[in-house]
């Protein structure tokens, strides 16, 4: 676990970019850090690279086009894989995922027996959000919950986006399978992650609103994922009967096979 790597995706994130990063590297110094940018045209890119430059830690990845969270992270992981790091963690860049509760999820992938993925979540005993309106959280509560129903899934934060895994985990999961590019790209993990028999465990975080820059969430990502999650469903249930309930330990972390 010497080689950390924690993933930051940005569009617009101007405002965010230098104390998101800056905050990592005090938080965990060990951890390098990947921006993987689509080209802002607010210049995020441009932050990035100067931060790349005064820090040997800090590397960017540019793409050419916006073209959604989970494409970015895709490309992240592949670099991350070529590059040998292990473990490679999911941070948004807006502070909602705080760089200061890393070790919580890094601890965790620690133990033993192995953990394939750690989950920061809100919706476990401990984890909390701050500063979001109650139309989001029921959003979110509504969301994680379809897709736990639908999906058989045990983790009880399906959406969360503050997330580690093992790169043997990541090359385990068939990630050229992989097609959400909105927000449901988490659950799209989530649910090859099950495929692969990966062992899950959540974290409680305390997820905090962004405070600058604008969100990216938008009507049409929560359309796209709520079709994909329908129909992932149907699959399941017509192609290989209904996947297998959750289990827990009930304790501040829940493990389970995914
Ligand atoms: N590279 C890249 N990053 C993106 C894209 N869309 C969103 N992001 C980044 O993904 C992270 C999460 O996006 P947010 O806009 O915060 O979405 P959200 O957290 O669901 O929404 P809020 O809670 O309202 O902020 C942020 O760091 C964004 O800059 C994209 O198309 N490409
Ligand atoms: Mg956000």
């Amino acid at each position: 676990m010497t080689r950390a790597l924690v993933v930051i995706p940005t569009y617009n994130e101007r405002e965010n970019i230098a104390a998101i990063v800056s905050r990592v590297r005090t938080a965990v110094p060990a951890a390098s850090v990947l921006v993987v940018d689509d080209s802002s045209p607010d210049g995020t890119g441009v932050i990035a690279d100067e931060l790349a430059a005064a820090d040997a830690s800090v590397h960017v990845l540019h793409r050419t086009e916006k073209n959604g969270l989970g494409a970015a992270y895709l490309d992240a992981f592949a670099w991350a894989l070529a590059e040998g790091f292990d473990p490679i963690v999911q941070m948004d860049a807006d502070g909602s995922h705080q760089p200061e509760q890393l070790t919580r999820l890094l601890d965790a992938l620690a133990t033993e027996p192995p953990v394939d993925l750690v989950i920061g979540s809100r919706w476990i005993d401990g984890g909390s959000i701050e500063n979001w309106p109650r139309r989001r959280q029921w959003l979110s509560r509504g969301g994680s919950a379809y897709a736990r129903w639908v999906l058989r899934l045990p983790t009880r934060d399906a959406t969360a986006g503050y997330r580690a895994f093992r790169a043997d985990a990541l090359r385990r999961i068939r990630l050229d399978d992989v097609h959400t590019r909105g927000y449901g790209f988490q659950v799209d993990m989530l649910w090859h992650a099950r495929e692969a028999g990966l062992v899950v465990v959540e974290v409680p975080v305390t997820f905090v609103e962004r405070e600058r820059g604008r969100s990216k969430m938008s009507a049409g990502i929560v359309i796209e994922a709520m079709m994909r999650v329908t129909g992932w469903g149907i699959r399941s249930r017509l192609g290989r009967g209904l996947p297998q309930p959750a289990s827990s330990n009930g304790s501040e972390t829940k493990r389970s096979r995914a």
